[in-house]
């Protein structure tokens, strides 16, 4: 009677100790991303997340949630830094009224190929990463989007084809460039330009191949401006408490699979642009290189706001512009 009760007792027992020792329960992260399937931002972070997965042995498993379908694209910042969530992607860019530093890669001809963006990010990243441990946030990875250019219903020889216009803008130094081009900006984010140009609350947008590509650009202009001004980036933040309680070893791995898939993303960046600039020509958009006019023009512009962010970014801007001559 006594044995019996005793291996009752016992056999729970041993069996939760062995199971403890053997698995110990998954950690599952939620991750809200603000762009479609189809761009390479969001295959990227998939991979990254099948990295994490599989490099942990299950131990922490991140759902992404893409196409700002957990939260809207200017939420998310605020979602990883409150811990509503544990990590996150976003544009760089929105995050430019917070600190300057988040507005470099925002400025038309500071780089605009991607071996300067590549030295750019060499010379903003460790900028960028202070700033966003102030708001208790860590930086994982960042990447790039194809070089930005000018989507139009007509043909562009000149600014003067912006003045009056309505352009899209996506963050606070696109906004302060249709200033500059005379056209009014109104901020709209990738999910809402369809609808932003069938209600005619934007003629014209700035951004890159990809973006012209998943929101069908072709329904609403003509004609591509491939202007190459700048190549701005996403980042993926996490939580910085929540990454310290993981276990080393997983923390190890996130930070190892974060610097493969920026290493990858840059590597699909530039595919992503060859690809997405023939797509749009195949739905009959006409793609065409600026006009020596319009490029000096625009190159003049970006003097003035390269200027306008010096002044703001202080010390680190400086620093930044002298790795960059
Ligand atoms: N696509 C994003 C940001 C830059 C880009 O190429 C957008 O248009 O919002």
């Amino acid at each position: 009677m006594k044995k019996i009760l005793l291996q009752r007792w016992l056999t729970p027992v041993i069996c939760s100790a062995l199971f403890a020792g053997s698995v110990s329960a998954a950690t599952k992260w939620d991750m809200p991303t603000p762009y479609g399937d189809g761009v390479h931002h969001t295959k990227n972070v998939r991979m990254f997340a099948d990295d994490v997965k599989s490099a942990t042995n299950g131990e922490l498993e991140i759902t992404v949630h893409s196409g700002a379908s957990l939260f809207k694209h200017p939420q998310i910042h605020r979602a990883v830094r409150s811990g509503q969530v544990n990590i996150g992607e976003l544009f760089m860019g929105l995050l430019g009224n917070d600190d300057p530093i988040f507005k470099a890669d925002n400025i038309p001809f500071l780089a605009s190929d991607f071996d300067s963006a590549k030295k750019l990010w060499k010379a903003s990243r460790p900028h960028v990463e202070k700033r966003l441990q102030k708001d208790g946030l860590k930086l994982l990875y960042a990447v790039p989007w194809p070089p930005q250019g000018f989507y139009t219903k007509n043909p562009v020889s000149s600014v003067k084809d912006f003045w009056g216009g309505k352009m899209r803008a996506y963050s606070p130094t696109t906004s302060r460039l249709a200033v500059l081009l005379g056209s009014s900006p109104t901020t709209v984010q990738t999910p809402e330009i369809p609808q932003a140009f069938s209600t005619g609350i934007i003629d014209a947008m700035v951004t890159s191949p990809s973006t012209g590509v998943s929101s069908q650009a072709w329904d609403f202009v003509g004609h591509y401006t491939d202007t190459q001004a700048w190549i701005p980036k996403n980042m993926v933040i996490v939580n910085a408490r929540a990454f310290k309680r993981l276990p080393a070893s997983v923390q190890d791995a996130v930070m190892a699979a974060a610097a493969k898939a920026e290493a990858r993303g840059w590597e699909m960046a530039v595919s992503e642009t060859q690809e997405k600039t023939d797509m749009l020509k195949e739905k009959g958009m006409q793609v065409s290189s600026p006009t020596d006019q319009f490029k000096a023009e625009l190159k003049e512009i970006g003097a003035v706001m390269g200027k306008e962010w010096a002044d703001e970014a202080g010390a680190e801007g400086a620093e930044i512009l002298k790795a960059m001559q």
